[in-house]
């Protein structure tokens, strides 16, 4: 179980295979994918009860993890290989023809790790929380973790999937959101207004916890907030910046699906740790 200094040396390396893996491709979505990489390494190197060894998609005797936002496929890869899931060279291949790598995760390719096809938003919560009754069914006491956008949460199947996972009192079920505020073509309250995200999200019979999407303490924390859970399904709300970690990329919507061209990725590397090795 890695600790916050090793985490936050995982971390500058999945963003450096980020930036790098969107320009090979010269297509992508390393903004949000950027956004949320402290809390899928804390999620795979912390959190998650997961052997690449002996995983299968069935996740007998592990915990399982659906991304619904299947955009932020590079964030994903690039966690499952430095996990040990699939070579860490193969992360070159992405949107390539005849790759593993998809834009969007897809469980016909059979990349270890990969659970659910994704990339039409708004389904992956429900497939979390099938997966999650069937191993309260099956007496597992295994969880699920969910990763959502905001503005993927503007899915009208979200909420149905919310409504089904509270009645089941689902608490093996861990959601969690990417808030950065941003979306495909701007601010999400701009686009389609959430309102306020944490009451809605209580008001749907879920513990919600909201706190710091950067600090691996606060993320750890929440984790295991999350666990606790007694009847409720957990939805953790993290307040993130859409391409943190390089400058030119943060805060903004223009980089949700844009790749860098050589120069700019030049630039990135020289802002992320530049003793870490690349693929
Ligand atoms: C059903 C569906 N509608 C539209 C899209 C196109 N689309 C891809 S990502 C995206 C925006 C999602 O915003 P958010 O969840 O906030 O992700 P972020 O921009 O933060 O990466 C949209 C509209 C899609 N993939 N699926």
């Amino acid at each position: 179980m890695a600790n916050t200094q090793e985490l936050s040396r995982i971390a500058s390396q999945v963003r450096r295979d980020i930036v790098r893996m969107v320009c090979a491709a010269k297509s992508g979505h390393p903004g949000g994918s950027l956004g949320i990489t402290d809390v899928m390494t804390a999620l795979y190197f912390n959190e998650m009860k997961h052997d690449p060894a002996t995983w299968t998609r069935s996740a007998k005797g592990q915990d399982a993890f659906i991304i619904s936002a299947g955009h932020l496929a590079p964030v994903y890869y690039s966690v499952l290989a430095r996990a040990g899931y699939f070579p860490v060279s193969e992360l070159g291949t992405l949107r390539k023809f005849g790759t593993r790598l998809q834009g969007h995760p897809c469980i016909t390719d059979a990349l270890p790790g990969v659970f659910q096809s994704s990339g039409s938003l708004g389904q992956g919560l429900s497939c979390a929380a099938g997966i999650a009754l069937g191993k309260k069914l099956d007496g597992e006491s295994e969880r699920v973790y969910c990763l959502l956008g905001d503005g993927e949460s503007e899915e009208g199947q979200i909420w149905e999937a919310g409504m089904w996972a509270a009645h089941h009192k689902l608490d093996n079920l861990i959601a969690f959101t990417d808030w950065n505020g941003q979306q495909i073509d701007g601010r999400v309250e701009d686009v389609g207004g959430l309102g306020d995200l944490k009451a809605k999200w209580d008001a749907f019979g879920w513990k919600t916890i909201v706190t710091d999407g950067h600090d691996f303490d606060a993320i750890l924390a929440a984790f295991e907030e999350a666990g606790k859970s007694e009847g409720k399904p957990v939805m953790i709300l993290f307040r993130s910046e859409m391409g943190h970690g390089v400058d030119f990329m943060a805060g903004t919507h223009k980089w949700h699906g844009k790749a860098p061209n050589q120069e700019q990725v030049e630039e990135a590397m020289k802002q992320l740790d530049e003793a870490l090795g690349d693929f």
